[in-house]
This record gives C-alpha cells, sequence and structure tokens, in this order.
C-alpha cells in the first residue's frame, strides 16, 4: 500500500474532520452518471410493471426469470439442500444478531408534561419494507440475516426480499440466499435484481395476473452502484437505508499490533472488491514495514489476489502514518470509515474516543469478519464518509416514531393563552381560535 505520511499536518480542533476526511482519498464514485442509466428502467418498471422488471432480468442477468415471485416449493428445495454446516452457522449468527435487536427495540413511553397532558412516544414497526441482496462477486447470505433480523424484531409485518436471478440455477435467485429466506421464515422473496427490483419495491408491479408486489414503505440492502443510483432516485417515492459504496476497513494500529492480524483484515476487506478501500492508520513506522510484509506474504496464498491487490493498490486505499495516537483518532474520525478497528495498548480508550465510524471493532480479538458474520452486530453499515451523519441499519430503522397527544379540557385552559399569544405573533389568529373557541366556553 502507498503511504501517506500526516505527520506535519496540525489542524485546529475544529479543522480536524475537515483536513483529514480530504487527506485521506477515497475512489471517485460517479452515482450521478450511473443515474441517467437507471431514470429509464425505474420509469418502465412504473409504466409496465412485472414484465418491465422481467425484461430488465433478461437483459441485465442474462436471464429471464420463469416467474418474479420464487414459488414456495424452491424456498423448501433450497433450505432442505442447505448444507448443516452452513445452516448451524447461520443460526447462530441469526441468533446473536437477534438477541442485540432485541435489545436494542425501543418501547413506547408516555409523559406527563401537566395534569392531564400527556404526549405518548409510540413506537411503530414499519409495514412493509424490500429487503434487497446483491448476486455480484458472492451470494451475501449474511446481508440476508442482517437485513431480516432487525426488520423481524421489530415487528414488520410484511417483509419482501429481492435478489438478482442467477443464470446457473435457472432465473432463480442463489439458492443459499432462497434457504436462508427459508430459515428466516422470509417467504415472499422474488428473482429481480438491480435498479429494475428497487422499482419493483417503491412503485409496486402488476401483471395481467394482477398484484405481483405491493410497494414498500422502505428499501434497506446493499448493492452496486446502479442500486445506489436507483435508491437516490426512488428517495421521496420511498424511504431507503444508506447509499451503500464499496466496503471500507480502517485500522488504528500502535506499535504493540501483530502485523499479521492487521494485515489480513486489511485483506479481508479488499476481497469484497476491487474498489474496496484498506486504510492502515499508524504512528509506527516499524509495524507499518511489518504490515507491508505481512501483505505481500499472505495475498500470495489468498483465493482472490488479483482483486485484494487491485484494492490495496487503488487510490483508495493506503498507510497513513501520524505522529501519535491522538493523531490517529484524528484522522479516524475525519475519514469516518464504515469499519474502524483498534488494535492499540489501550484500545478500549482509544474507541471511547471515536465519534464517525459505521461500527468500531476493539482489541486484537475483533475482526472485521467476525462482524460481518456472527459477532450479534449489523453488517449494512454508512459508506463514503456518510459514518458522519448516518447510523448502520438496526431495529430503529424499522421502526417510526409517533407523538400521541391527549389533553382535558382543563389542561388545554392551563396553557391555552401561550397558544393564542404565539398564533398571534405568527399572524396566524385561527389557530388561536381554535383553542379559544373551547376555552372561551
Ligand atoms: N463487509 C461487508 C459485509 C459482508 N462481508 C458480507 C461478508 N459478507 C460490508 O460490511
Ligand atoms: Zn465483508
Amino acid at each position: 500500500m502507498r503511504r501517506l505520511d500526516l505527520r506535519s499536518l496540525a489542524p485546529s480542533a475544529d479543522e480536524a474532520a475537515t483536513v483529514y476526511g480530504a487527506a485521506v482519498p477515497r475512489a471517485a464514485l460517479d452515482v450521478e452518471h450511473a443515474l441517467a442509466a437507471v431514470r429509464p428502467i425505474c420509469d418502465d418498471v412504473r409504466e409496465r410493471g412485472t414484465v418491465a422488471v422481467l425484461d430488465a432480468g433478461e437483459r441485465f442477468d442474462g436471464v429471464r426469470p420463469a416467474q418474479l415471485r420464487v414459488p414456495a416449493s424452491e424456498l423448501a428445495a433450497a433450505l432442505a439442500g442447505l448444507d448443516p454446516d452452513i445452516r448451524s452457522a447461520l443460526e447462530e449468527s441469526i441468533r446473536r444478531l437477534r438477541v442485540t435487536s432485541e435489545r436494542e427495540l425501543e418501547h413506547s413511553l408516555t409523559t406527563d408534561v401537566a395534569t392531564g397532558a400527556t404526549v405518548e412516544r409510540r413506537i411503530v414497526p414499519m409495514q412493509r419494507v424490500g429487503l434487497y441482496v446483491p448476486g455480484g462477486l458472492a451470494p451475501l447470505i449474511s446481508t440476508v440475516v442482517m437485513n431480516a433480523v432487525p426488520a423481524q424484531v421489530a415487528g414488520v409485518p410484511g417483509i419482501a426480499l429481492a435478489s438478482p436471478p442467477q443464470v446457473e440455477f435457472g432465473g432463480l435467485p442463489h439458492p443459499s440466499i432462497l434457504a436462508a429466506c427459508a430459515l428466516l421464515g422470509i417467504d415472499e422473496v422474488y428473482a429481480a435484481g438491480g435498479a429494475q427490483a428497487l422499482a419493483m419495491f417503491a412503485y409496486g408491479a402488476a401483471s395481467d395476473d394482477g398484484i405481483d408486489c405491493r410497494p414498500v414503505n422502505l428499501i434497506t440492502g446493499p448493492g452496486n452502484i446502479y442500486v445506489a443510483a436507483a435508491k437516490r432516485h426512488l428517495q421521496g417515492t420511498v424511504s431507503i437505508d444508506s447509499e451503500a459504496g464499496p466496503t471500507e476497513i480502517a485500522v488504528i494500529a500502535d506499535r504493540s499490533a501483530d502485523a499479521a492480524f492487521v494485515a489480513a483484515d486489511l485483506i479481508s476487506q479488499a476481497e469484497h472488491d476491487p474498489m474496496a478501500a484498506s486504510v492502515l492508520i499508524t504512528d509506527s513506522e516499524t509495524l507499518a514495514d511489518a504490515v507491508d510484509a505481512e501483505l505481500a506474504a499472505q495475498i500470495g496464498s489468498a483465493k482472490h489476489a488479483e482483486r485484494i491487490r487491485t484494492a490495496l493498490e487503488g487510490v483508495q486505499s493506503a498507510t497513513v502514518l501520524v505522529r501519535d495516537v491522538d493523531q490517529a483518532v484524528d484522522v479516524a474520525n475525519g475519514y469516518a470509515a464504515e469499519h474502524l478497528e483498534v488494535q492499540t495498548a489501550d484500545s478500549s480508550a482509544v474507541a471511547a474516543r471515536i465519534v464517525n465510524a459505521g461500527a468500531i471493532f476493539v482489541g486484537p480479538f475483533t475482526p472485521v469478519s467476525l462482524g460481518d458474520y456472527a459477532a450479534g452486530s449489523n453488517h449494512v453499515l454508512p459508506t463514503a464518509g456518510c459514518a458522519c451523519h448516518s447510523s448502520g441499519l438496526s431495529v430503529r430503522a424499522f421502526c417510526r416514531n409517533m407523538h400521541v397527544v391527549t389533553y382535558s379540557d382543563a389542561a388545554l385552559r392551563e396553557v391555552g393563552d401561550h397558544v393564542v399569544t404565539l398564533a398571534e405573533a405568527e399572524n396566524l389568529p385561527s389557530h388561536g381560535a381554535a383553542v379559544s373557541v373551547r376555552t372561551s366556553r
């Protein structure tokens, strides 16, 4: 990996996030350009429904699904054919994420603002959601779990899932994705990928036989640049989780870190995508050299060596040299990585100072790949610096808050004059009149 020496930079506390955010480059992803390709596909689905989704599958995935919705018999067959070791690993992954999600579920609460005056914060699940699981370079069965479990724990009554039709499976999504759906009890599964799948979720899709997919309220899940562009286009019609870009890992490591661990973790995320970003932030040139040596040694035996090499050699990957751990914390907060590992002598204390990251992995025995599969945390996380304003997927994403306000006659009289005063001040006297028509009786 190339080296970026930031040791001479000393921005003020106010400027640190901006300066370091700009100093550590990211791959330029032209979502706007992809939008031009995505718009006509979405419009076509809105106009022609199911046929348009199937046509787009034929064009972009190379196979026209026999039917848009995967039959129950195929889901059952996929589960029956699932390797028992994969099944038990998935079950443990589901169990751990469920435990976390149940604890994180927020509950309704009522506040007595005054006598006879209550404001309830009522938590309601989204009524219908569309989960997207990409086909891409690997069948991401873990992504089924990461999307579905929080939706189920939130109590969402309508959960649909879409994944691209695969040529080698006769136009069905990958069988292990179907098996994961069956294991989770998700029976509404569509053989649809890319922008057409998201448009189907946003607008719904019908054919001569009737409605094949009803519109959803929220779409979640990762995908390529076209999926990100479709999310941007459809936002407003539907709510989205975030525009996920290529995977990122940043590691804060000092001389106490194990170079073999650090290198393995940088490689693990580079394995996803030639555009993936792996960033080492360290105050130790000795460690940086040792990590480089480990990278060279470990990539040699990696199955996806080419992809990994491209990612690590890209502009988006680097070893960033810093003066000390304090500067490392500032760089990490400026960069706002999707995944941040802390492998320093005092990892918990350093992690406590991180405010911008999708998720933080603390200490030498908490690799990102643990979180990808079975830590009990979620792996659908904000990328591209969005971790400074967005959160990863969780039960919260599948819930909404509603204030439920109840005042008695006496309670309204107690505050009524204030409402009238504020309404007059805003030159909206009819607002005040709606109160005084009651209090003047
Ligand atoms: N690291 C990816 C998630 C994933 N890894 C799925 C393996 N499978 C983005 O957080
Ligand atoms: Zn991963």
